[in-house]
């Protein structure tokens, strides 16, 4: 998208009479109440959109074009092979129009253009991979006495509740709508209010590709009068969340009123364990990539760095001087490597994190500060940060930040690595470096973590599945299991000969 265009867009968003709108019923409408909400740029602080914000009647409205959507069949009924080419429509159009994708992320995300980029990529991928699995029969016949015959199917849950966070915003939005779609349920999607541009500009391309009305809609607003409603309605069966783990917790109490189905996506404090015997190239790229890609706003992110006592000192001097070259800026300049924090709310989280670790004594190895420049003077930008020798009980090494910052912690013996990894309540993912193979085994099956990274980190596989031990969440995303948690299962038992019981007789 030419600057030009770009600016006309945006152009559009601001004006009033032109705001954007909620996808209900297959069409765009206002919010009842009027209500909008501001959307900004966090690499200079610029308001760039004002959008309708729903409320409680807004959503009861979608819930009801869902559920009219569900019960009536119009998609759940549609044939396996028609579900699949609709999804393989829409990772055409995203591919087509991946540019304008990747800058609207790039603007309202704050990551780098070269991050959005692989985003929207990855993106079109997911809805590729399940236009596939859904027409992949899943029935299984088991072998059972005469004269029955069972067979297992798995069928559509029904009304699914989405609801994600702003870290990834059209990845999440893939991850939850293509494997639900798939399996033939119907979807409310809550984009997080920070950063709903992307999900806007995909709900525009879903209507281009003409899904049925009811089947996709989409509902911004805050989590309080957006997304609650959602997770308490009886008419919606399942609720699929990624977030922070608090907010998961809120969920889990305010969806037990239907015993609806939940899976949650949270946090982590994820341990990457550094060997001496490692390749120490790989190691050193890696420990920096971990934590610091995304500005370390990646719920898998490395953000506890264990480094074993003989290369230490060493290691510890080389990744802070090449932390210090990682260039940070707005994210629509090439050369930027690290884009800032989300919003000015997030900013000062981060950093007031950093201030709790100084004042509980942690040594500073580089960074710390909020990096106010020339050009940078609204943006939400960190200095990348390294805390060094941080005792493993403080605060900075046991909540997760989510942002720039890592602490580095020693350890003398791979028993007290994997004492040191497995120490926290969160178990999202873990990666170790070593060039002993059974070392690696060892720690992989002592690992209480959903994702474990041998040699590389943050390699994410759309195939594999994707989730967390321990507070970390509950079901997993992606591949085969990502589509399994959006069914039913349903056993069919079937009796060949026609006869009664004769229990009773
Ligand atoms: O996330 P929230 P926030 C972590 C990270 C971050 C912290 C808080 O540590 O600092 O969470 O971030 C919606 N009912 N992660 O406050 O609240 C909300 O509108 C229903 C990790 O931004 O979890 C948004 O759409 N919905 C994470 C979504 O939940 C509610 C990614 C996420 O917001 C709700 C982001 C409620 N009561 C933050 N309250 C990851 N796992 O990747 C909020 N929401």
């Amino acid at each position: 998208m030419s600057s030009k265009e770009q600016t006309s867009m945006f152009k559009k968003w601001k004006d009033p009479s032109n705001r954007s709108k909620l996808y209900i019923n297959g069409e765009w409408i206002e919010a009842k109440g009027k209500n909008t909400l501001s959307v900004h740029n966090p690499a200079t602080g610029e308001k760039i959109a004002e959008i309708a914000s729903a409320g409680k009647e807004d959503v009861e409205y979608a819930i009801r074009s869902a559920r009219e959507a569900f019960d009536n069949g119009v998609w759940r009924t549609t044939s396996a092979h028609e579900r699949s080419r609709l999804l393989i429509e829409v990772a055409k159009k995203i591919e087509q129009n991946l540019e304008e994708l990747a800058e609207l992320e790039m603007i309202n995300n704050g990551k780098t253009v070269r991050e959005a980029q692989g985003d929207i990529e990855d993106a079109a991928k997911t809805f590729r991979f399940y236009a596939g699995l859904a027409i992949k029969s899943s029935e299984e016949i088991l072998e059972v006495d005469n004269p029955f015959t069972s067979k297992v199917v798995r069928e559509p849950i029904g009304v699914c509740g989405q609801i994600i966070p702003w870290n990834y915003p059209l990845l999440m939005a893939s991850w939850k709508l293509a494997p639900a779609l798939a399996a033939g349920n119907v979807c409310i999607l809550k984009p997080s209010e920070v950063t709903p541009l992307t999900a806007i500009r995909l709900f525009e391309l879903l209507d281009d590709v003409g899904f049925p009305p009811g089947v996709v809609n989409l509902i911004i607003g805050n989590g309080v009068n957006a997304g609650q409603p959602l997770t308490e309605s009886y008419d919606v069966d399942k609720i699929a969340f990624t977030g922070g783990t608090a907010t998961g917790k809120k969920i889990v109490e305010t969806s037990v009123g239907n015993l609806k189905k939940v899976s949650l996506e949270l946090g982590g404090k994820s341990p990457n364990i550094i060997f001496a015997d490692c390749d120490y190239e790989t190691a050193l790229d890696y420990a920096t990539f971990a934590i610091f890609n995304n500005a370390g706003q990646v719920c898998s992110a490395g953000s506890r760095l264990l480094v074993e006592k003989d290369i230490y000192d060493q290691f510890v001097q080389d990744l802070i001087e090449a932390t210090k070259k990682i260039k940070v800026g707005n994210g629509k300049d090439p050369s930027s490597q690290m884009g800032p924090l989300v919003s000015e709310q997030h900013m000062n989280k981060v950093l007031n994190y950093i201030s709790i670790g100084k004042e509980e004594g942690a040594t500073i190895g580089c960074g710390g500060n909020r990096i106010l420049k020339d050009g940078n003077h609204n943006g939400y930008f960190v200095e990348p940060t390294i805390f060094v020798d941080v005792d493993p009980n403080s605060t900075i090494a046991r909540e997760e930040i989510f942002g720039p910052v890592l602490c580095v912690i020693p350890f003398e013996t791979e028993r007290e690595a994997l004492r040191l990894a497995n120490d926290t309540p969160y178990g999202l993912a873990a990666g170790i470096f070593t060039s002993n193979s059974e070392k690696a085994d060892r720690m992989v099956k002592g690992l209480r973590a959903g994702v474990v990274w041998v040699n590389t980190y943050e390699q994410n596989l759309i195939e594999g599945p994707w989730g967390g031990y321990k507070e970390s969440g509950i079901g997993r995303e992606l591949g085969t299991y990502g589509f399994n948690e959006y069914t039913e299962v349903k056993q069919v038992i079937h009796s060949l000969h026609v006869e009664p019981s004769g229990w009773f007789s």
